[in-house]
């Protein structure tokens, strides 16, 4: 057996959120995830946060590629759509589905070998485009799937299970995203739910290209001492940032500081973040900084997390490319096709 329903039956009073669901309405089947993996607890705040945020299930596309983290949009809204796609090109399934129809929310789950190996060129293009979406990267450091060899996150000097070294130096998923242009830029830790919500809610509000990375422990494979991706290593070395405190609808037109030094940056849907810095002086709408507070954290072999970047009223691709409003698939053939003579005239335009 590869799934496990769940019982439909649940207690008729359980609270409901302002579009009439409970929180079990956004889960999925039951996971077959090792116990304890920090995928798990990723679902279960993807799960939170659409409840939160009053999403309906069915605006919601969510789309994945190979891995045991890939696996699971199927353990949460299970009444959304979904598409798995081949190992490492759900970027590019994404953008094409997006380009297709806007009105629906998407959200990429990825893992580190999905992302940082064999779909690198897929990711960068996705976030250098702007595409409109959640991205979450499940970063435990190995392909879990096919039984722990390290991955491409993998930082130099971290032990396997049976003690090799890795020498290759490590893709910073985080770092990219920052250089190629993503206007939503977090890194999060599974084991700390009370960060990775708000994070992201953030995301799913945001309105560009947001990527959130989570470290998120492999139990089977890189848990053990010399992992850099293990709970204990992680919860002795992250450091938060900034911290989200408050989503507020409505929304001015320039990020500005609010009365208490806390900064609010408004959001392409409308709602405004309120944004707290923990690190002193930490200015979390200003790319350069957020680049070198990365490089100064990493060289101390520290982790620096919470919302490290994000830009107010964001672009996205639909913008950029001037695209209709409309799904495509609500478009009539006389809108699709504009017949004979406009290509001639086009044609003749370009001669
Ligand atoms: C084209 C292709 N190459 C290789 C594989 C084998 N494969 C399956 S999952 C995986 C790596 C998964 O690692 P990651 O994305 O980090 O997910 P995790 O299992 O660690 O969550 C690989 C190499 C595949 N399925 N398809
Ligand atoms: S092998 Fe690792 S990544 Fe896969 S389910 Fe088990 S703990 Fe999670
Ligand atoms: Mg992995």
């Amino acid at each position: 057996m590869t799934w496990i329903a769940k019982p439909p039956l649940h207690h008729p009073e359980l609270r409901r959120n302002r579009v009439g669901y409970t929180r079990r309405d956004y889960e999925g089947k039951v996971s077959t995830l090792c116990a304890g993996c920090g995928h798990d607890s990723i679902s279960a705040a993807i799960i939170q946060a659409c409840w939160e945020l009053d999403i309906e299930p069915h605006r919601v596309a969510k789309l994945s590629g190979i891995g045991c983290s890939s696996k699971t949009p199927d353990y949460f809204l299970g009444a959304s759509h979904g598409f798995n796609t081949v190992h490492g090109r759900m970027p590019s399934v994404l953008t094409g589905a997006n380009l297709a129809n806007r009105e629906l929310l998407y959200l990429g789950v990825s893992g580190d070998g999905d992302s940082a190996s064999i779909g690198l060129g897929q990711f960068a293009h996705a976030m250098r485009r702007g595409v409109r979406m959640t991205y979450i990267v499940e970063n435990n450091g190995v392909y879990g799937l096919t039984k722990g060899q390290f991955s491409a996150t993998a930082d130099t000097g971290s032990r396997s299970k049976k003690g090799v070294v890795n020498s290759d130096s490590p893709v910073d998923l985080v770092g990219m995203a920052l250089q190629l242009g993503a206007t939503y830029v977090a890194r999060s830790f599974s084991g700390d739910k009370a960060q990775l919500v708000p994070l992201i809610k953030g995301a799913l509000r945001h309105g560009g290209a947001a990527f959130v990375d989570v470290v998120s422990p492999c139990v089977a494979f890189n848990n053990h001492e010399g992992s850099t991706k293990s709970y204990e290593y992680v919860r002795e070395h992250n450091e938060a940032v900034s911290r989200i405190d408050f989503i507020a609808p409505g929304a001015e037109l320039a990020p500005r500081p609010a009365a208490d030094g806390a900064l609010d940056v408004p959001q392409g849907d409308g709602t405004v973040l309120r944004l707290r810095s923990v690190a002193p002086g930490y200015d979390p709408t200003d790319r350069r900084a957020a680049l070198d507070l990365l490089q100064e954290r990493h060289s101390r072999g520290e982790l620096a997390t919470g919302l490290l970047y994000v830009q107010a009223d964001p672009e996205d691709l639909h913008s950029a490319l001037n695209t209709t409003r409309r799904p495509l698939n609500e478009l009539g053939l006389a809108e699709l096709c504009p017949g004979t003579a406009a290509l001639e005239a086009l044609n003749a335009g370009l001669k």
